[in-house]
């Protein structure tokens, strides 16, 4: 059997050289409720579709990865309670023994990497947590920025995390960290981190460029590009800081670690910003897919 399955769609696309945008789909089945989950991976859809480019939902189900899901299987997805969270370390064995999964942005990279799709539009990334120095809690997501070559666009690193040392984190592993169109590096639900971002660039075309010169310097890994939110959709970070830090202490509280604790976090800040940190993530999500399209259509 084929490792991955095409939609007729991106098999054209493939085919044709047409611009592909791949979509992660832990956002869908971890990071937000239904029925906005499946709503929004639809629109996203839409979004990439209308800047001209393909999307390309991935994950991985009943033992299958799956580039591109049809409308059936993604509302399949988006109400499957018990989805696994799928990352480098257990995607062979979520195929292996034939279970659903999403992929987060990990394991989405390695897959659009198999399917030769460079870039790959989600909310946020996975990073170092806040007391990562007693837990050790450091996402996945960054060890493989640094080693598989797909441009990835997100709103920054989420803001439940420990944003400095992310960024250490990154340098160390040689991943470019470009904030789009200004110098601060973005907070997902808010434009500025109050850090400076490492490098910026202010047009899609030159991400391009630099991703196509990582390969001709034989460099593996990827890039982040930090895209802020649109400023109509931004939380002010004051408003947002003290309901994180009650989301912190209420999952420090309840013994919540490893790959529970972002799904965890997002929850509580939405139910305490009474939805508000979801419409937001939404926008911020679809600003991200447009990005990635243009990118998409610069490297095509
Ligand atoms: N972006 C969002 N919501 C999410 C995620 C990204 O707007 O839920 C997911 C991605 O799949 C990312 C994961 O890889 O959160 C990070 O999980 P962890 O911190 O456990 O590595």
């Amino acid at each position: 059997m084929a490792l991955l399955t095409y939609t007729p769609e991106i098999a054209e696309a493939r085919d044709k050289g047409h611009p592909i945008v791949a979509l992660e789909s832990t956002i869908i089945t971890h990071g937000m409720p239904w029925p906005q989950n499946r709503d929004m991976a639809r629109q996203v859809e839409a979004d990439i579709r209308a800047a001209g480019a393909i999307p390309a939902t991935i994950a991985v189900m009943d033992g299958e990865i799956l580039i591109g899901l049809s409308a059936g299987q993604l509302d399949r997805l988006a109400q499957t309670q018990d989805a696994l969270k799928l990352s480098r370390a257990d995607l062979a064995i979520a195929l292996a023994t034939g279970r659903t999964g999403a992929t987060t942005v990990a394991a989405t990279m390695i897959c659009a990497q198999l399917a030769g799709i460079e870039v790959f539009a989600t909310g946020g990334i996975g990073g170092v947590h806040r007391g990562a120095e007693l837990s050790f809690d450091i996402s996945a997501d960054l060890q493989e920025l640094a080693q598989t070559r797909v441009t990835v666009v997100a709103a920054g690193a989420k803001a439940i995390l420990d944003l400095p040392k992310t960024l250490e984190v990154l340098e160390t592993l040689g991943v470019p960290v470009i904030a789009y169109g200004q110098d601060a590096l973005p907070a997902f639900w808010s434009r500025d981190s109050g850090l400076k971002a490492p490098l910026r660039m202010d047009a899609p075309a030159q991400i391009a460029a630099s991703h196509r010169m990582r390969a001709r310097l034989g460099l593996p890994g990827g890039q982040l590009v930090a895209n802020p939110i649109p400023a109509a959709d931004e939380l002010p970070s004051a408003m947002l800081s003290p309901l994180i830090e009650t989301a912190l202490s209420e999952a420090a509280a309840q013994g919540i670690s490893a790959k529970g604790v972002t799904p965890f976090l997002l929850r509580r800040i939405f139910e305490l910003t009474d939805g508000a940190s979801l419409a937001a993530n939404i926008a911020l999500v679809r600003n991200n897919a447009r990005l990635a399209a243009e990118i998409a259509r610069a490297l095509a």
